[in-house]
């Protein structure tokens, strides 16, 4: 029954986001995506390889975006075991960094090696998220309206009392006046489809389903996230053309195949992490203060349903003395070691 507790490698994770976050966050507003994107690349690649883990990354820095790379296939951790699967998001909404929106977030997700979904060629996922009430009360072969009225009685809530968020992408304009007829309320973000997902599973975000087509990386990402919250997620790979469709079957891929979290994620001892950037309903986003910096984290495992909310201080006058991250770029000359 009773078992020695072993390591909480969510904790070692949040000093990963937390790096990655304070890097990218010099970048907020300055539009400029791919700065800010290779900055938490940098530091979370770093941090990273400090954990004792053989990791191998699974889902890394899409071809989509052209981003630097944080590559499928790169092994990572100081080397001894565990065996695990990395999932990184170092910037989840590069763009809102880029304009100072809200919701911008750096995340990174663990789980025991060949447990995460491969999403392979197909870059998109049609998905259903929601918090720990109304899961086993969605079917994302059922209508727009069908998943609305169940997620609405499982919540106890009428249907004008629900907050639908939904990436704003003309793809979405039919489900967009769905929801609408319904009379559900509509939080249209332009990014970050991890902060929508995880939103629905956070007490007091008010968002009370995720649904749309957004990347499948953050399908999978949200996945190890809301394991740990006991929320759901459900998902289809959605090909953008029937090439696309073709490589996927050929692969072995099964494109009418709905994806639980179980197949995005098929473990029950995931590490998940994730530190604010900018501001917004899930954690706050760093703020420096001139000596340092102030950043919110969330951390779970979903082996435990551990969820651990952290606010840490950073001081430059110590981290640069020795951190290979340039945390801060115009230090005083004397502070630098
Ligand atoms: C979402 C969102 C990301 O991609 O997954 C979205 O979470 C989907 O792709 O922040 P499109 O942008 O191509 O619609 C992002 O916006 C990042 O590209």
């Amino acid at each position: 029954m009773s078992e020695i507790p072993s390591r909480n490698l969510a904790l070692d994770l949040v000093r990963v986001t937390e790096a990655a976050a304070m890097a990218a966050a010099r970048f907020m507003g300055r539009g400029d995506k791919e700065s800010g994107d290779q900055a938490a690349v940098d530091a979370m690649r770093l941090v990273l390889n400090s954990i004792d883990m053989e990791g191998v990354v699974v889902i890394g820095e899409g071809e989509k975006d052209e981003a630097p790379m944080l590559y499928n296939g790169e092994v990572l951790g100081a080397g001894s075991p565990p065996k695990l699967d990395i999932a990184v998001d170092p910037v989840d909404g590069t763009r809102l960094l880029a304009h100072g929106k809200t919701n911008s977030l750096a995340t990174v997700a663990l789980a025991e090696r060949g447990s995460m979904l491969d999403p392979g060629p197909i870059v998109y996922m049609y998905k259903i998220a929601v918090g720990p009430e109304a899961k086993g009360h969605i079917n994302i072969d059922a209508s727009v309206t069908e998943n609305l009225r169940s997620v609405a009685a499982a919540k106890g809530m009428d249907l004008d009392d629900l907050t639908v968020v939904i990436l704003e992408r003309p793809r979405h304009e039919e489900i967009i006046d769905e929801i609408r007829r319904v009379g559900a309320r509509i939080r249209l973000i332009t990014d970050g489809d991890v902060a929508g997902a995880l939103m629905t599973a956070w007490p007091g975000s008010g968002i009370d389903m995720l649904i749309g087509i957004g990347g499948t990386p953050e399908g999978v990402l949200a996945a190890c996230a809301l394991k740990s919250m006991q929320g759901e997620i459900q998902g289809k790979l959605y090909p953008r053309n029937e090439e696309e469709a073709a490589l996927a079957r050929e692969m072995g891929y099964d494109l009418d195949k709905v994806l639980t979290i179980n197949d995005l994620v098929n473990s029950d001892d995931i590490f998940f992490a994730v530190t604010g950037i900018t501001d917004g309903e899930l954690v706050d986003g760093v703020k420096y203060t001139g000596e340092g910096a102030h950043t919110h984290s969330l951390v779970m495992r979903s082996m435990s349903g551990t969820v651990r909310e952290i606010r840490s201080s950073h001081r430059w006058d110590k981290l640069m003395q020795y951190s290979q991250i340039k945390y801060d770029p115009s230090p005083p000359e004397s502070d630098v070691g």
